[in-house]
């Protein structure tokens, strides 16, 4: 018994080592990317021109109309020094959910010669049924990101919300064996869990 989940474990590590590289980009510019990394995400900027510059990130909820946005509807705000090559990462950004239904979230950032530049969008769905067991990032797929996650997760201390979604074989607990049933699920093993 410990020897199988010795087995597991190394096979998940290796398997995490792998992945590491492949969190989902939901934003790709010049400018830099924007990463989910479960419920929050993560803005890595980096272009010459904003060396040692002071870079403003913005979210806005772009009510359905991609072309236009309005100050009123901002999402997130924050702001960091570039360093001398002119990167910064925001971490942790967290965006409202909608009640129902989706929005889609503008990502621009904003410095000294640079006027908003848009770096890309995060369409964002809430309703927490909706969400099919095991899909960790909620993006309406299980894949290997998912596997990943739920490893962090477990890895990290699960939190309440990670154990609702993560938790496939209904045991109360995200554990080494639901990150393995979600590998196997994501190569097509085995079916979906559900909701
Ligand atoms: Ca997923
Ligand atoms: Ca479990």
């Amino acid at each position: 018994m410990i020897r199988r989940k010795m087995k597991q474990i190394l096979a998940i590590a290796g398997i995490a080592a792998l992945l590491a590289a492949a969190l989902p980009v939901m934003a790709d510019s010049e400018y830099g990317t924007v990463a989910r990394t479960g419920d929050t995400y993560e803005a890595r900027i980096s272009h010459s021109s904003l060396a040692n510059k002071e870079v403003a990130f913005l979210v806005y909820d772009l009510k359905g109309d991609l072309d236009q946005i309005d100050s009123q509807y901002i999402g997130y705000i924050d702001q960091a020094t570039a360093d001398e090559s002119g990167t910064l990462t925001f971490s942790n950004i967290s965006l409202p959910t909608p009640e129902s239904g989706s929005v889609t979230y503008g990502v621009y950032i904003g410095a000294e010669g640079l006027d908003r530049e848009k770096i890309g969008e995060i369409p964002l769905s809430a309703s927490e049924e909706e969400v099919q067991l095991g899909d960790m990032n909620k993006d309406g797929s299980i894949t290997a990101v998912d596997a990943l996650l739920a490893l962090r997760a477990w890895s990290e201390g699960a939190t309440d919300a990670q154990i609702k979604i993560g938790d496939v074989n209904k045991d109360s607990r995200l554990d080494v064996d639901d990150v393995l049933l979600i590998l196997q699920a994501s190569a097509g093993a085995i079916e979906g869990f559900g909701n």
